[in-house]
């Protein structure tokens, strides 16, 4: 029997030790995606602010942010939506980094990102601890375009991309866990891409 090359070839993923289930490598693409407007901030007016469940809260303009000592990620992100990008650099500051300053207590659990339109996503605090969580404002040695989330976004990149939340400017820390705008909507609290917990009920 003949074997087509292109039929067996096609869909094997490029890097299968990389590409969680259910993902395809998109490439050189990065796909855009967003539920609200895309909003231009003022770099002036800009604050980030570490509140909730928190011994010190801090609120930081955008020149004390870039005086913060800086930390990149180099690596892939998962997008639910099941395109995944590989080799990936973003640049910003660990939120380690601006947690320890806001020292959370010892009832903190999760924390909420807010963006400043309005969106908002929950995850475990120890998912944003130990150097696995970054505010970012440079992608590829770039400033960080504003549809993807520019001047400063959240980067999660070890679960589902919607954990991401773009112009992020609060983290809120919380003793209880509370869902965000997709978790209210049927997606999981924790979102680990090698676990496929896509959907509320998921693993
Ligand atoms: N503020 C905000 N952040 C967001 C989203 C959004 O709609 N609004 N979408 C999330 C989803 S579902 C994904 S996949 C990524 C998309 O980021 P990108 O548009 O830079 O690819 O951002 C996440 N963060
Ligand atoms: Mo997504």
């Amino acid at each position: 029997m003949p074997v087509t090359r292109g039929f067996l070839g096609r869909r094997r993923p490029s890097r299968p030790d990389r590409l969680p289930p259910g993902q395809y490598d998109a490439g050189s693409a990065w796909p855009t995606l967003t539920a609200e407007a895309t909003p231009r901030l003022d770099l002036d007016a800009w604050r980030m602010t570490v509140d909730g469940a928190v011994e010190s809260p801090q609120s930081w303009t955008w020149s004390d942010v870039q005086a913060m000592p800086g930390s990149s990620y180099v690596g892939d992100i998962h997008c639910v939506t099941t395109w995944s990008k590989f080799d990936m650099t973003f640049t910003g500051v660990s939120v380690d980094t601006l947690l320890d300053a806001a020292r959370p207590t010892d009832a903190a659990k999760f924390v909420m990102a807010h963006s400043t339109t309005g969106y908002t996503t929950n995850l475990p605090l120890e998912d944003v601890t130990g150097g696995k969580a970054w505010v970012v404002w440079s992608v590829d040695g770039k400033p960080l375009p504003t549809g993807h989330g520019g001047p400063v976004r959240l980067l999660v990149p070890h679960l589902y991309f919607w954990k991401s939340a773009k112009w992020v400017t609060r983290l809120e820390l919380m003793e209880r866990d509370r869902p965000g705008f997709w978790e209210q909507n049927g997606y999981h609290d924790r979102g680990d891409p090698w676990l496929e917990q896509r959907y509320q009920g998921d693993p």
